[in-house]
């Protein structure tokens, strides 16, 4: 059995370059890993570098580059022992969340990361990431998507990019951290998750890309910042995401009236909270408790990232209004915390 990784580059931060216009991805990858890597290399496995086309700005990511990379995983998976994809960190909770979901208890790693200074440049956290990244890939199989970012590995369908600019970007506000790797020092044993995991199937299907919207409640919101949800053919789903324990503002006649109509024409809404920790508890308030009536789906712990991917996901598993409302509240890939 190989122990040869592939290292997936989508774009993102780690591997840019100065233009012009300011940083944008460009080609050429492995041979700047070899470079800036140099004797390290010796310790790590050895890797392939497959650059997808076009390279990103991960701010441009849509549910169809999702496909991309899952796709490139599944028809690799045969030839490498472990996978570490480097992307963007603007939308890298995203999509780890959506390959979570699609990967689902996988029988080898994945492992997103990236930087939030190229590599190569000044002071960047590039090479620690993608070092840590490497000798962790094949420390055993954890059986779900994850991300390595400074110091921590952390569950793939749970992670927020919580800082533009501290190396430690993203945080697990609801999960506690998979694994600990600091510079310098030895990967231990990965402990998996399942027992039973199994390799990817091709693809049958693709998303809706435009079939799932958010919108962010405020104070004083207005009627047009969410009347083209009713009105747009395309619109399967809105995420909420609300106030603190999962409120909104249930004196908002507009309002409470769009959420009856979205139940009516058999549009989902999902209740997220805007808070970074904790999660909703629909019942607690009557400023939420109300959205129980008008079938609006708990999102308990939920990132919105992970919520997002999770309704794209059902949605492209060809399920109805209904068979989600059943199944909604089950964890998939331990994307919400269960009692
Ligand atoms: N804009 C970049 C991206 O998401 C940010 C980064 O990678 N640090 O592609």
């Amino acid at each position: 059995m190989t122990t040869k990784t592939l290292v997936i580059y989508t774009g993102g931060t780690i591997g840019m370059m100065q233009t012009d216009e300011g940083l944008a991805p460009s080609s050429g990858l492995q041979s700047r890993i070899v470079e800036i890597l140099g004797d390290r290399l010796s310790d790590l496995p050895e890797f392939d570098v497959l650059e997808l086309s076009p390279l990103i700005d991960s701010s441009n990511i849509t549910p169809a580059n999702w496909s991309q990379i899952y796709d490139t995983l599944q028809q690799q998976w045969h030839l490498y022992s472990g996978f570490i994809v480097l992307h963007g960190t603007d939308t890298l909770a995203y999509s780890a969340a959506a390959l979570s979901f699609m990967l689902g208890r996988c029988d080898k790693n994945v492992i997103f990361t990236g930087s939030q200074i190229p590599l190569g440049m000044k002071n960047s956290d590039a090479d620690t990431n993608l070092e840590s990244a490497m000798k962790l890939v094949n420390q055993g199989v954890v059986g779900m998507v994850t991300v390595f970012f400074r110091h921590h590995l952390l569950q793939g369908a749970r992670v927020t990019k919580f800082s533009s600019n501290d190396f430690s970007a993203f945080l697990s506000f609801n999960a506690d951290p998979i694994a600990e790797l600091l510079p310098d020092t030895q990967a231990s044993e990965l402990v998996p998750f399942y027992d039973k995991t199994r390799s990817p199937e091709p693809r049958t299907r693709n998303f809706s890309n435009d079939g799932v919207g958010v919108l962010t409640i405020h104070p004083g919101l207005p009627n047009y910042a969410y009347a083209g949800f009713l009105s747009a053919s395309n619109c399967q789903a809105v995420i909420l995401q609300t106030y603190g324990a999962g409120n909104i503002a249930s004196q908002d006649t507009q309002f409470v009236d769009f959420i009856a109509d979205m139940q009516k024409q058999g549009k989902l809404v999902i209740n997220v909270t805007q808070c970074s920790h904790g999660g909703t508890s629909q019942g607690t308030y009557a400023a939420g408790s109300l959205l129980s009536r008008y079938g609006v789906l708990d999102g308990q712990d939920i990132t919105l990232e992970a919520a997002f991917a999770k309704i794209h996901w059902l949605l492209m598993q060809q399920l109805n209004y209904d068979d989600i409302q059943k199944c909604w509240a089950q964890a998939i890939v331990h994307e919400v915390s269960t009692t």
